[in-house]
């Protein structure tokens, strides 16, 4: 696996298939109903296997930028994260924040059920349209302030393109 660990070697940035990571949580980037979806979400319930789907109908539903977690099934993840992002509507909507929460809320259910490594979509900028290098930012600056008191977990922000890559490394030397 191909890591690139900068400032903080407990936050590193790859370009993979999150559904191939053997980490003990994958976060997917959901929507409010929880079953069914393309992207990162079709990925996951395809590798993952239908009683993901089955656990996800009983859990009925998640609400914007909140996080619940199910088992991993057929992936190599023992847990997946679930979490629904914003949908980007231009900025002035609150999506700042509730991107946040995103992040925030997936970390601390992680830190929960006692894990020790979780790989992250870029939450909301795929199908939902938020600007990657905005997405980033606040990515990372959420897995540092999480970091400042869990060093113990190792955060990994895994990109599916060279661009949203890039647009990590921009982070990385901003922040
Ligand atoms: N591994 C890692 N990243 C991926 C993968 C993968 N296998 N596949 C896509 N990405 P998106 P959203 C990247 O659209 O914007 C679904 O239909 C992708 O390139 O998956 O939060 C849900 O059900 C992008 O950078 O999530 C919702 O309805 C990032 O993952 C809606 O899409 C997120 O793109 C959620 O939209």
């Amino acid at each position: 696996m191909d890591r690139h660990p900068r400032d903080s070697d407990r936050i590193s940035v790859l370009v993979a298939d999150i559904t191939t990571l053997k980490v003990d949580a994958i976060v997917n980037a959901a929507n409010n109903s929880l079953v069914g979806g393309g992207g990162v979400d079709g990925a996951i319930h395809n590798a993952a296997g239908p009683q993901l789907w089955e656990e996800c109908r009983r859990i009925g539903g998640c609400p914007t930028g909140e996080a619940c977690i199910t088992r991993g099934y057929r992936l190599a993840a023992r847990w997946i994260i679930h979490t629904v992002g914003p949908i980007w509507q231009g900025g002035d909507d609150g999506e700042d924040d509730l991107l946040a929460c995103c992040y925030r809320n997936s970390l601390n259910l992680g830190r929960q059920y006692g894990i020790k490594s979780i790989a992250f979509p870029a939450i909301s900028a795929g199908v939902y349209g938020f600007p990657m290098e905005r997405a980033c930012r606040i990515a990372l600056r959420e897995m540092k302030a999480f970091q400042k008191n869990n060093s113990e977990i190792e955060i990994i922000a895994v990109c599916f393109s060279n661009g949203a890559y890039q647009c990590y490394q921009d982070a990385m030397r901003e922040l």
